[in-house]
């Protein structure tokens, strides 16, 4: 949290560093035209570690948002995406169905991104662009369930215009991914119904604000000693311990 950056009357505080998970709570609050302020997190340099953040997330990641208007008047953190988006949605009532079918549909794609998409992307990331050697079984692994995911969302998308039928957080978690998808080797010719999708919602403008924002800072794949510390070492075992 070297600096903040608050957009209009700040209400919502977002803990923030440009990832995919993170780009995903930006996208959301830029449709919703909710005010907030940015409040960076620079995970590359250990800021995840510090008492404050933690105080609000204890598993020391990106995103996470403290609402000074939440329920009962009171300020609510929240973090981990999907709950986040989740609760942004249940707060403006936009971008997931009240009608019970439906919003269970959104659910489960909101759900599907977040138990499957971003770890095994994520996973395949890893082992392409910052693994310190070169690991043939886990490449295969990860890669091999990226394509097969991607194949279970261009069949999806074959069917419905966005992954929960209508525009929602579900699209809003699972597109930052699909745009990082150069690190991991993903060609999107392979898959029409996803380029389709993914350059439907790269058109939105509420997309393209949220993706300036500190874009500048965005670095993915090649990590530094210092970042490889932070995000792969020690650090991450020691935090938490009395
Ligand atoms: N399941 C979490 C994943 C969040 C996550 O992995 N955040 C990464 C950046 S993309 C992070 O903050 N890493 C820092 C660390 O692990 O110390 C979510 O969806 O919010």
């Amino acid at each position: 949290m070297s600096s903040v950056i608050c957009i209009g009357e700040v209400v919502i505080d977002l803990y923030f560093w440009p990832t995919p998970n993170g780009q995903k709570i930006p996208i959301m609050l830029e449709e919703c035209a909710l005010e907030y302020c940015v409040k960076p997190v620079n995970m590359l340099r250990g800021e995840q570690f510090r008492r404050s953040f933690l105080r609000i997330n204890p598993n020391n990641k990106i995103p996470a948002i403290v609402d000074h208007d939440g329920p009962g008047d009171a300020p609510l953190a929240v973090f981990e995406s999907g709950a986040i988006l989740q609760y942004l949605a249940e707060k403006t009532r936009r971008f997931l169905p009240r009608e019970r079918r439906a919003r269970y549909v959104v659910l489960q794609w909101l759900n599907f991104q977040v138990a499957n998409v971003g770890p095994m992307f994520g996973q395949c990331g890893h082992f392409l662009g910052y693994a310190p050697r070169r690991i043939p079984y886990a490449i295969d692994r990860y890669r091999n369930e990226t394509l097969r995911l991607y194949g279970v969302m261009d069949r999806r998308l074959a069917e419905v215009p966005y992954l929960g039928g209508a525009y929602s957080i579900a699209d809003m978690a699972t597109w930052p991914w699909v745009r990082v998808r150069w690190l991991h080797k993903i060609d999107l010719d392979a898959f029409p119904h996803v380029a389709r999708w993914y350059r439907d919602i790269e058109g939105r403008p509420a997309v393209q604000r949220a993706l300036a924002v500190l874009a500048k800072r965005e670095k993915i794949g090649s990590p530094d000693a210092k970042a490889r510390e932070a995000l792969f070492g020690h650090t991450q075992l020691k935090q938490g311990r009395k």
